[in-house]
């Protein structure tokens, strides 16, 4: 039985008012690209952002801080001193983001990967569905920039986590996101186990686990001009034994042995 989904919902918009949203950017070395990101974003009315920072050795924090300063109440900066990690970041912003009046939580990229334009139409998809994921691949949806061998592991990576999983979205991987309130609530964030970027793999699994609505929004995706990647051995060995452990958990969640979702 696949995990439910709600397949690829069209947009649809919230009645009678414009939802207020939070932003959560993850960031590491990432000085370059913060502030046009940001100053994009504010262009958005109703949109706040919360930048959670890894004491980036390049300052990025510093100028997070410098954006609060100049969008007082819109801006707000989480320094982590952890352990550094994408999806700990995300983990910890997205609590930090459920404290906020806000209707919808969304994450992304700082690099500019992440169009800014496209996310009045991710958070209007939000009006009815749980999750909304920008999408690369559902019709609409491009990557510009990525050479073959990127591009490939992209679809490979999402073919694996779609048969391991029985996930039904069709962008597993994609770290542009939007959740309605009460659906990023409903998520054991104590239960979360992934450092990096299976993160979102997992985050995925568990909203769609509750029986969340999940729809997919085509976004174009454009590969960073800025800085450098981040992606590390570690990552990448936890990205290919997560979808086996969500596995796992989905079987001993049927057989009634032990229900860790
Ligand atoms: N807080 C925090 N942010 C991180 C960490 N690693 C990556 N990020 C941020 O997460 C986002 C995605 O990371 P990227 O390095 O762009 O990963 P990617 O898109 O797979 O790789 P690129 O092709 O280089 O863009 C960016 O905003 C990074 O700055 C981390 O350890 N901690
Ligand atoms: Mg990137």
């Amino acid at each position: 039985m696949p995990v439910p989904d709600a397949g690829h919902a069209p947009p649809a918009g919230w009645p009678g008012r414009a939802p207020r949203a939070i932003v959560v950017v993850p960031t590491y070395n990432e000085r370059q690209n913060l502030p046009g990101l940001v100053e994009r974003l504010m262009a958005h009315e109703g949109v706040r952002v919360l930048v959670v920072d890894d004491r980036s050795p390049d300052g990025t924090g510093q100028i997070a801080e410098e954006l609060a300063v100049r969008f007082p109440g819109r801006v707000g900066v989480l320094h982590r001193v952890e352990a550094r990690g994408y999806g700990r970041s995300c983990l910890d912003g997205l609590r930090r983001a459920l404290a906020e009046p806000v209707d919808v939580v969304c994450q992304m990229d700082a690099d500019l990967s992440h169009d800014p334009d496209d996310l009045p139409a991710i958070v209007a998809a939000a009006g009815a569905a749980d999750m909304v994921i920008g999408s690369r691949y559902v019709a609409g949806g491009r990557v510009v920039n990525w050479p073959l061998r990127r591009r490939l592991l992209s679809r490979v990576a999402n073919m694996y986590i779609r048969l391991v999983t029985r996930l039904g979205a069709r962008d597993c991987t994609s770290g542009y996101r939007c959740w309605r309130r009460e659906a990023l609530a409903a998520v054991p964030f104590d239960e979360v186990f992934s450092d990096g970027y299976s993160f979102l793999v997992e985050m995925l699994f568990r909203t769609a686990r509750l029986g969340q609505r999940i729809a997919e929004v085509p976004i174009t995706f454009v590969e960073r001009r800025e800085g450098e990647s981040k992606l590390s051995a570690a990552v990448l060995v936890e990205s290919v034994i997560t979808p086996w452990r969500l596995a796992a958990a989905r079987h001993a969640g049927r057989r009634r042995v032990r229900a860790n979702f």
